[in-house]
């Protein structure tokens, strides 16, 4: 119970964010720009067909990869092409317990929504059709015991 109440909640969030971020227009210019924190990583890169994107979402390390799932030699039972796979650390400690949800814009504005699924040891994931070339916009709204944060970013998807 506790937790449909709380999927809603990040439901109508989400819709907000997702003007918000419509709205936000040519705001993307330091998406490519990596920083250093410490240790951590921050910022987006690509190599070997993985994109990753790390970034600061309050006290908590957000760490996002995109992935071709016929790559992995995977496949999506609805058909979908690619797994989006989270992993979030507070204190250098992995999150195990979130509640998120991942949007995604092409770019043509279609969008997708989907929960991420837990896949134990501070992973979560979800799969989404990415069918067009051009960059796509990744909101993330997570929820732990402590907070709840949102992430967004592009992702450059290649012409295939
Ligand atoms: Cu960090």
């Amino acid at each position: 119970m506790k937790k449909n109440i709380l999927l809603i909640t990040l439901a109508i969030t989400l819709v907000f964010t997702a003007k918000v971020f419509a709205m936000g227009g040519d705001d993307h210019s330091s998406h490519g720009a990596k920083a250093n924190m410490g240790e951590m990583q921050h910022g987006s890169s690509a190599h070997g067909g993985t994109f990753k994107h790390e970034t600061m979402a309050g006290d908590v390390h957000a760490e996002f990869q995109i992935m071709d799932l016929a790559s992995m030699n995977m496949k999506d039972p609805q058909g979908k092409t690619h797994h989006v796979m989270a992993s979030f650390m507070r204190d250098g400690k992995k999150i195990d317990n979130v509640v998120g949800k991942v949007k995604l814009i092409s770019p043509s504005g279609k969008e997708q929504l989907a929960s991420l699924e837990n896949f134990g040891s501070g992973v979560f994931a979800a799969n989404f059709s990415i069918d067009q070339p051009g960059k796509w916009g990744v909101i993330c709204l997570f929820k732990d015991e402590k907070d709840q944060q949102t992430v967004k970013f592009w992702y450059d998807h290649m012409k295939m």
